[in-house]
């Protein structure tokens, strides 16, 4: 060894409460060269997983840790043969945040959590003294990458895999959500990573979309270039997403709304004295509620594995709203505890903040099922794209007279046209034919859906 080279100790940083953890990945090899920061080994407990980064750049002189063993706070991990000069030998190494990306809903300033044990609460107390000057996170922790629209970006947050692997799929564009993980508990690494980009690029079509043809318009006539909005660009890659990774099948039925609207009618002005305008959307919104607890599959999400249903004891129903900026979808929170005028009430509100561009981001999430109503326009069926990761999506159209043929005779009836696009993958044709045969009868009885709720 040099005069000027050192021998740097790294050891496993403050990791809260956990004792003995895992070590289940050694990333390096004795004699390897390796970056400051490098990720050296993966530890895992039973809810999260973490790499111990190096805190020198050099050679790997010894590892005092195997696959298969365990670790505690300031045990030593590997010495470091550094050129340059290192951190205190007995400074315990940051830990890495596996993520590298905010976790979902973190905003900017909130606590991200670095440092920590991903998927655990900010431990109370630290059990291992605390170094004298707090450790910065690596960069990796402090900026995002760059983001992908084709990334499902929570779902890749939560992804099980390490620092370097999450860099190694950023780089290559690979969605982590999409990635079997081979690894111990499912963990993703770099050869399931590069397995995944050589059977995309296996695929035909070499895994990417054929191209449309680029067109020179002006060549044909005057042309103007207006910029899609801000809305517009923020939607589109979502409704792609969803179109190209959810098989979609759409079931059209029709309700019979002639009793429902008689009693909107009788309704309607009484309602408007109470500010609230009672419109077909918020008997459609109460339906929905009943179908969805009656089918509540139809009320879940696929988790980022693909292998399990999250099914939500909760109930918030999106809808589409046709603004000048663009399509959104507010939510209505909690609708299941709602009796109609609120949910007619809350409608209005949210539609009116919608149009007005004053929907809150928190007034855009959590939705679990989406109606989407064109019936104040006109048309007769549609085939909605379901707003991913939800599972469904409703289409309303307009409601018109048609003969029904009843006890031996034709009688004028008002139809509704129902469009239910549905994931294949989770709901087959039969549950989504009972879903709408079910949603149809409920408003059919009219009654029913002016009921109280508790
Ligand atoms: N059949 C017949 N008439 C209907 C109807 C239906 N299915 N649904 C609504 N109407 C009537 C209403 O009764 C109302 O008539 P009155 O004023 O005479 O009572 C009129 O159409 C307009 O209703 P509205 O638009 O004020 O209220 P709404 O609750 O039906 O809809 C909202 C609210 C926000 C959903 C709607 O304004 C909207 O933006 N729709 C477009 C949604 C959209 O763009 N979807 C496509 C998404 S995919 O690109």
């Amino acid at each position: 060894m040099s005069a000027a080279e050192s021998l740097v100790e790294v050891r496993v940083p403050d990791m809260g409460n956990f004792k003995d953890v895992a070590v289940i990945d050694v990333l390096v090899k004795v004699g390897e060269r390796i970056d400051a920061e490098a990720p050296l080994v993966t530890l895992e407990t039973e809810k999260a997983t973490m790499d111990v980064p190096s805190t020198a750049a050099g050679v790997i002189e010894k590892l005092h840790v195997g696959k298969g063993g365990t670790v505690s706070a300031g045990d030593l991990v590997a010495t470091v043969r550094s050129a340059a000069a290192a951190a205190p030998a007995a400074a315990a190494a940051p830990a890495s945040e596996p993520a590298g990306e905010p976790q979902s809903g973190t905003q900017p300033g909130e606590d991200s959590g670095a440092g920590r044990l991903r998927g655990e609460a900010p431990p109370a107390a630290a059990t291992a003294p605390a170094p004298a000057a707090p450790p910065q996170p690596p960069p990796a922790a402090q900026a995002s990458g760059p983001q992908s629209p084709l990334i499902d970006e929570p779902g890749f947050s939560r992804a099980h895999a390490g620092p370097s692997v999450r860099k190694f799929a950023r780089e290559l564009g690979v969605d982590l959500t999409r990635v079997t993980g081979s690894g111990l508990k499912g963990r993703i690494t770099h050869d399931d990573v590069k397995a995944f980009v050589k059977g995309a690029l296996a695929a035909p079509g070499g895994g990417a979309l054929p191209g449309v043809p680029v067109v020179d318009f002006a060549a044909f006539g005057p042309v103007e270039v207006r910029p899609l909005t801000r809305v517009q660009r923020i939607s589109g890659p979502r409704l792609h997403a969803s179109w190209v990774n959810v098989p979609h099948v759409t079931q059209f039925d029709e309700a019979d709304i002639t009793d429902l609207e008689a009693l909107r009618t009788r309704l309607k002005d009484g309602a408007v004295e109470r500010g609230i305008k009672l419109t077909p959307l918020a008997f459609i919104v109460r339906a929905c509620v009943r179908a969805l607890q009656a089918f509540p599959a139809f009320n879940a999400s696929l988790d980022a594995t693909g292998a399990n249903l999250i099914l939500k004891k909760y109930v918030h129903i999106g809808f589409a709203a046709d603004t000048p900026n663009g399509l959104m979808v507010p939510v209505l929170r909690d609708a299941d505890r709602q009796d109609v005028y609120e949910v007619a009430r809350q409608l209005g509100e949210l539609s009116g903040a919608a149009r007005a561009g004053k929907l809150s981001a928190a007034q855009m999430q959590g939705g679990c099922f989406t109606i989407s109503s064109l019936g104040g326009i006109g048309g007769t069926a549609f085939t909605p794209i379901i707003n991913a990761p939800e599972v469904a999506i409703l289409g309303v159209s307009r409601s018109s007279y048609k003969p029904l043929y009843r006890d031996g005779q034709f009688v004028p009836r008002l139809m509704l046209p129902l469009s239910l696009s549905y994931d294949h993958r989770v709901i087959d044709g039969a549950a989504a034919a009972r879903f709408t045969t079910f949603l149809a009868a409920t408003l059919a009885d009219a009654q029913a859906l002016i009921e109280a709720v508790p």
